[in-house]
């Protein structure tokens, strides 16, 4: 299979035009975010090309295509569905989407650039003694903390963030994640679910994920692609977090498929 890289340290784009699923499977794994030129690709195309990766999912959250398409999410601005902070999909889950595959379906004239962060190489280059002090530490990833914020910007009533702390969806992830497939260790903590270190002093805690989420984004570990209408972005979900530029005016629309993740991923 024929790859360019798109930075020195991670991603690629898979420039053949039929790829072999295990061979884009291992591309995956090994350079964490894959973009594929994929005009024509249907709804049905998509939601194979996930199954060739793993089981594939209905989200949480986000509106669906409905009738045998419930996999496939769509995010349109229009409706406000711009994941415009950094993340990892869905930690609020046990075992969170392993992968994710994202089409472009419209797009703005300009801007509306997604992000990607290498959570392992930003670990790789902590201190050795903030890699001890992160050793077998947990923390909390809550699905009521984006509600919250929705709330507390004007997005959802009080009424919708009650609903959202009642439903208990949250769960906790070691914050020094080993990946099941590469055995790299990776940053897993972010902005949008994770709320605080579990028997970690508040102030000690808050202290401590602002410096891990302000390191994994340095400009070194990112990737910033600009999209054409029918690009597909994979990312590997367990090496990455990612965050749309809310820069832009104009409708940008997208279709995804999530990839389930095993429970020791
Ligand atoms: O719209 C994008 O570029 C990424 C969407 C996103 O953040 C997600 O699917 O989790």
């Amino acid at each position: 299979m024929e790859l360019r890289r798109l930075t020195p340290g991670f991603g690629a784009e898979v420039l053949s035009p039929d790829p072999d699923p295990a061979e884009l499977r291992a591309a995956l794994i090994e350079h964490k975010v894959l973009l594929l030129r994929a005009p024509d690709l249907t709804p049905e195309g998509h939601m194979a090309l996930g199954r060739s990766i793993g089981e594939i999912e209905v989200h949480a959250f986000f509106p669906n295509l409905g009738a045998g398409y419930e996999q496939v999410s769509v995010l349109d601005s229009e409706n406000g569905d711009t994941a415009s902070m950094w993340h990892t999909d869905e930690t609020f889950l046990p075992h969170p989407p392993l992968g994710t595959l994202t089409r472009a379906l419209v797009m703005p004239a300009v801007g509306g650039d997604t992000l990607f962060a290498d959570t392992a190489a930003a670990y790789e280059a902590l201190s050795p003694a903030m890699k001890r002090y992160l050793d077998g530490l947990e923390a909390w990833h809550d699905l009521a903390k984006i509600a919250q914020l929705r709330h507390r910007f004007g997005g959802s009533d009080a009424g919708a963030l009650a609903d959202a702390i009642r439903a208990e969806r949250r769960t906790r992830h070691r914050v020094a994640r080993v990946h099941p497939e590469t055995g790299a260790t990776c940053i897993y903590v972010n902005p949008t679910y994770t709320t605080w270190i579990d028997g970690i002093a508040p102030d000690e805690s808050d202290l401590i994920l602002r410096h891990l989420l302000g390191h994994v984004t340095k400009e070194q570990f990112t990737y910033r692609h600009r999209w054409q209408v029918g690009d597909l972005l994979i990312w590997d979900n367990r090496a990455t977090q990612h965050m749309v530029l809310n820069d832009f005016t104009g409708r940008r629309l997208m279709h995804r498929v999530s990839v389930l993740g095993r429970v020791q991923d």
